[in-house]
């Protein structure tokens, strides 16, 4: 009998949401534990005890934490039709360089943009333009930042979706729109197509309720 999975995350988490998309992606059943993080469960702090954080995934006896780190984990686990990252080991080593540029650096900036003011927020928003440029270039000719379907660097820009759109909105702010970067929002569309995207993204009303009521707690914090 295979393993069972399951997936330890909270809905408004595009952390969470990336695993869930790369589980659905590939096909493999897993149960979906929602974490209350004001309230963390047992669960969770057994399985992660270091950095406390969702997404976990329990693979029978068997633990993986990073979202990112589970996403390979899962690619490597489960070799099904749909793969995340190509065969070529180059393609693959600049897959992930890809993919660590868009956690490291425009997720960040992205979010601290909206999450700052004044001089703090000009800078952000000035590195998340310089990072964005960069996402153009590399979209350039290609549907996905995996190429012809959702990879693992695709997967890592989940939050350049619904997250940044919503959060822009309670900020004020515009880093990122279809006049600023058409080949970005291009992308988005596509991406938000995918069937699996639609179930692995939350609904824009609750994700801005859920945001604004944390707008004291977020300000000035790293995501
Ligand atoms: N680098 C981590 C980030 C995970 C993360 O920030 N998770 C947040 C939810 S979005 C969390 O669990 N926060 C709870 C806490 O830090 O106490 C990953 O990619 O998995």
């Amino acid at each position: 009998m295979s393993e069972e999975v399951k997936l330890l995350g909270v809905w408004g988490s595009p952390f969470s949401r990336r695993v869930e998309l790369a589980l659905r992606l590939k096909g493999v059943p897993y149960d979906y534990i929602e974490e209350d993080l004001l309230n963390k469960s047992s669960l969770l702090l057994e399985s992660n005890p270091v950095c406390k954080q969702v997404p976990v995934l329990i693979h029978g006896e068997k633990t993986v934490v990073e979202s990112l780190i589970i996403i390979e984990y899962i690619e490597d686990t489960w070799s099904t039709a749909y793969s995340l990252l190509r065969k070529d080991p180059i393609e693959r080593a600049q897959a992930r360089f890809l993919t660590k540029f868009i956690d490291e650096k425009c997720l960040p900036a992205v979010w601290r943009s909206c999450w700052s003011q004044g001089e703090a927020q000009k800078n952000f928003m000035e590195e998340s333009k310089k990072n964005l440029r960069i996402l153009e270039d590399e979209l350039k000719g290609k549907k996905f930042f995996g190429g012809e379907s959702i990879g693992l660097p695709d997967l890592a820009a989940n939050f350049l979706t619904i997250w940044t759109d919503v959060l822009q909105e309670i900020a004020g702010i515009c880093v990122t729109s279809e006049e600023k970067h058409p080949i970005l929002w291009n992308w988005s569309q596509e991406f938000l197509k995918c069937d699996a995207v639609g179930k692995c993204t939350p609904d824009r009303q609750n994700l801005l309720a859920m945001f604004q009521a944390q707008k004291g707690a977020k300000m000035n914090k790293s995501p």
